[in-house]
């Protein structure tokens, strides 16, 4: 495997970073996760933005502009020879002492990893996921606003470990009001009387590219497209459900704290909304090779 690190292309094993780096001690950073279908990165502008915006709201100042960025992962890309992947950009505040004042980490660390990922077992797709509500709240957004990407995940990593711990892939967070948020590394969608629901951003959740494309493809397959909050009844009583992600892609959800949803296998306009999906994937993309 071929890294892009701080402007060099090495081995994975010469692909290394300080200790004293504070994406490691602090988790102080930001990252990206971005999907390569056929040769195509998809929503490769989305996810460089949305990186520049995350970094902009922590106040880190990424040492590349986004043109030269996109340019380093197409070629971290094309150094793998990789046409179906997963490329995962990380930007940390960089080398500083054992103090978090970032005053003190004159260069941020620009990482570059391309390789595959696969965040649920293949039967679930067709099959459909058992989530369970996790005790772990949703971080609040006046704290750390969840749209800002940031190499902290321990909030989402504490939700999949009470969940894993439970016997589920995946565990439903709650916003510190008790809404409905999103799973750990993915958005949640319902549909309701054909009427397609997610929360809206204010809710307390990442602002998913995944989600925004598939509201897109739920608009011109005809369905109304709603964001707006709702609670875990709204959920149960639902007709389907779905999550959404980067690594997700479309997982169909049959059971949510032991309720069954709908008739308790993937529905009707999640299956039409994944076949465009996959349409769209290796198509609609920054063609590399
Ligand atoms: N919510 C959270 C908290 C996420 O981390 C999403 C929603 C979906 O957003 P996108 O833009 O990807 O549709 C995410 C993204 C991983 C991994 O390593 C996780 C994500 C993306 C890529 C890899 O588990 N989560």
């Amino acid at each position: 495997m071929i890294i892009y690190l701080n402007g060099e292309f090495v081995t994975e094993s010469d692909a290394k970073v300080s200790v004293l780096d504070h994406g490691f001690l602090y988790g102080d950073g930001v990252f990206e996760g971005i999907r390569m279908y056929s040769g195509c990165i998809f929503k490769l502008k989305e996810h460089i933005d949305r990186l520049y915006d995350s970094a902009k709201v922590i106040m880190l100042n990424i040492p590349m502009s986004k043109d030269e960025m996109i340019s380093a992962i197409v070629e971290t890309v094309k150094r793998n020879g990789l046409s179906d992947g997963y490329i995962r950009v990380v930007v940390s505040r960089g080398v500083g002492d054992l103090g978090l004042d970032p005053r003190k980490c004159p260069r941020p660390s620009v990482v570059i990893i391309a390789d595959n990922i696969k965040l649920y077992p293949q039967e679930l797709y067709t099959k459909g996921l058992s989530i369970i509500t996790v005790p772990t709240r949703r971080n609040i957004p006046e704290a750390l606003n969840p749209q800002v990407k940031s190499l902290n995940y321990l909030n989402n990593i504490m939700a999949k470990i009470e969940a894993v711990h439970r016997g589920y892939e995946e565990a439903l967070m709650l916003n510190h009001e008790g809404y409905v948020a999103e799973c750990t590394g993915d958005n949640i969608f319902m549909i309701k009387a054909s009427v397609l629901i997610t929360p809206p951003t204010s809710v307390g959740v990442l602002k998913g590219i995944t989600a925004r494309t598939v509201m897109e493809i739920a608009a011109r397959l005809g369905m109304e497209v709603k964001e707006e909050r709702f609670t875990r009844y709204d959920l149960y009583t639902a007709d389907e459900v779905f999550l959404t992600g980067t690594a997700a892609e479309i997982i169909p959800v049959i059971k949510i704290d032991d309720r069954l949803i709908g008739e308790a296998k993937p529905g009707k306009f999640t299956w039409d909304i994944i076949r465009e999906f996959r349409k769209i994937t290796s198509v609609d993309g920054v063609k590399v090779i």
